[in-house]
């Protein structure tokens, strides 16, 4: 097992290997058996790409003997940087089967948290679109490149050059003999990136045993099968479409993968209608675009049967609205990259999907609602949710400080979701007690922001809080000290963005103020300041209507 990694304790992983949760199984054995099985459906279609099970399977075992040649071994991490195209697949199930951990970074990361993802995991290799969505990878992979000495190679998925390797090179034929002996399934197969709130983004070590458990307990509840067609809307390295049931769930079903370039419904509505896509997920903002473009009614849509919302919550009032414009049911999930999901049922009554956020995928997930001081709330009250189970880490990557405050001394994560359980055991997610922005399902730690924005010479302090929006539910808003003659909002929010911040990460707005409100033991009070700013913007929005 890789360093730096907490697992679960013998006495939580014998009871879950007994109860069938882990079963000993690799992803790359996965995909092994489906090729067989499936060898001539279709597995996944991306752009000109359209591959069947057994050409998936061979196209993977090529690139492990390629990622291999390069002296890519069990364990070593692999920084993948790619949009939803079809080689995301390849190369993660290459490195899956090889036992090197794919770090999954999002296209919208930027040289800051690139740059910190490979020198803080000590990645042996980057792997990066070409250009993509407007924007050069190359030239973000030739600065991360300089700046991390360990970093051995950077593999594009284009043409080589530059000191770049060309993913095409890689395809080389395995060597007589067979590919290297793969990972155990205890062993941890990738390292996901958490939500976070603080000042550097939190890895997530998951092994195949517990990921593949949620997987295939997912694709059991949205009732995945060989005919299944799931659309990836979202970032494709997300946990959600990963892997609730998203792609993964999709392969182990033995349905199809349907990659959509761009999120918008004018790349979406058509690809349903054109690939009969049965099952699809989305944040909530998109929901209200989607639902809007569906009304027009331009398109078929009748293969549509789950149109999964999740990332941030959604309001009853537009859940209400899914059934009758889509014609499917509305699935709500309520997810962590820390481990529990939580899924409305198919067969829920209406009533139980527009209001609820879903129950727990696993008997075996623990659920506990705590106040401030840890003491259970009664029944059907809001409190902190805190859980441990089956799929749900007990730890992060090479953070053991953290991980104190993260972890209850018996395991629980705590989620920092404030949630009320209702009697039949679903889950309603009213809040959040954590220093973090979800803007419409990206989420934003306020720390690492603040960091950003104090290595301004003009900035003496900085409070990053969440202000309401329409659209997206959440925006950030930046609350500035600043040291002498104030800069301006535009210099300080193109400064953040010029220190190689993701683009969802720079505030929104900027306020400057002379001094932050603090609370009784004169911490900077953020609940002061998120008020402050949500009463702005609520005599703004009065003055002009
Ligand atoms: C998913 O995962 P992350 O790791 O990006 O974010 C987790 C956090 C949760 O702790 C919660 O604060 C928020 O996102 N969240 C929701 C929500 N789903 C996630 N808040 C309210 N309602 C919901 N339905 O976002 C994620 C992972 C797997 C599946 C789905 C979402």
């Amino acid at each position: 097992m890789l360093d730096g990694c907490p697992g679960w304790p013998e006495e939580f992983a014998a009871r879950y290997r007994t109860a069938g949760y882990w079963r000993g199984e690799t992803f790359g054995e996965l995909l092994r058996d489906r090729a067989r099985r499936h060898a001539d459906r279709v597995a996944v279609v991306g752009g000109p790409h359209r591959l069947t099970y057994r050409e998936l399977d061979r196209r993977v075992d090529q690139l492990v003997a390629g990622f291999h040649a390069l002296g890519i071994r069990p364990t070593d991490r692999v920084v993948v940087q790619l949009p939803n195209v079809v080689e995301y697949v390849e190369v993660v199930f290459a490195l899956f089967r090889l036992g090197a951990l794919p770090v999954f970074a999002l296209p919208a990361h930027r040289r800051s948290e690139i740059g910190y993802f490979c020198s803080f995991t000590e990645a042996a290799a980057y792997v990066v679109a070409d250009r993509h969505g407007g924007f050069d990878y190359r030239g973000l992979a030739a600065q991360v490149r300089a700046e991390v000495p360990t970093l051995r190679h950077v593999v594009v998925v284009g043409p080589g050059g530059d000191g770049a390797i060309g993913l095409d090179e890689l395809r080389v034929d395995p060597a007589p003999g067979g590919p290297p002996p793969g990972p155990a399934a205890s062993d941890v197969a990738f390292l996901q990136l958490s939500g976070g709130s603080t000042g550097v983004p939190k890895l997530i070590p998951r092994t195949h045993d517990d990921y593949l458990y949620s997987v295939r307990a997912s694709a059991e509840i949205c009732q995945l099968t060989p005919d299944s067609v799931y659309l990836c809307v979202l970032p494709v390295a997300h946990n959600f479409p990963m892997s609730s049931p998203g792609v993964l769930g999709t392969f182990h079903a033995g349905g199809r993968v349907v990659l959509a370039e761009a999120p918008s419904p004018d790349v979406g509505l058509p690809l349903i209608e054109r690939e009969r896509v049965t099952i699809t997920a989305v944040v909530p903002p998109l929901a209200l675009v989607w639902l809007a473009a569906a009304e027009r009614g331009e398109h078929d849509l009748s293969s549509l049967r789950v149109f999964q919302v999740g990332g941030a919550k959604f309001s009853e009032q537009a859940a209400r609205r899914v059934r009758p414009i889509l014609g499917c049911t509305l699935q709500q999930v309520f997810g962590m990259a820390e481990g529990l999901v939580n899924y409305t049922r198919l067969d829920d009554p209406e009533e139980v999907i527009v209001t609820t956020q879903g129950r727990p995928i696993s008997p075996d997930d623990e659920i506990r609602v705590v106040d401030q001081t840890g003491a259970e709330v009664a029944p059907g009250q809001p409190g902190l949710l805190l859980t441990r189970g089956p799929y749900t880490i007990r730890g992060y990557y090479r953070a053991a400080e953290h991980d104190a405050r993260a972890f209850t001394p018996d395991g629980f994560y705590r989620t920092g979701d404030v949630v009320r359980v209702t009697g039949d055991g679903y889950l309603v997610v009213v809040g959040r007690d954590k220093d973090q922005i979800n803007r419409g399902g990206d989420k934003v730690a306020a720390e690492e922001v603040e960091n950003h924005l104090l290595a301004h010479p003009a900035v003496h302090d900085a409070a990053v809080v969440s202000m309401p929006d329409a659209f997206l539910g959440e925006r950030s808003c930046a609350f500035v000290v600043p040291r002498g003659t104030p800069p301006s909002a535009a210099e300080l929010r193109a400064f953040v963005r010029q220190r190689g911040l993701a683009a969802y990460k720079v505030p929104d707005r900027v306020e400057f103020v002379s001094a932050f409100p603090q609370t009784g033991v004169g911490k900077v009070s953020k609940k002061e300041l998120r008020q402050a700013i949500a009463d702005q913007l609520s005599s703004t929005v009065d003055n002009s209507g």
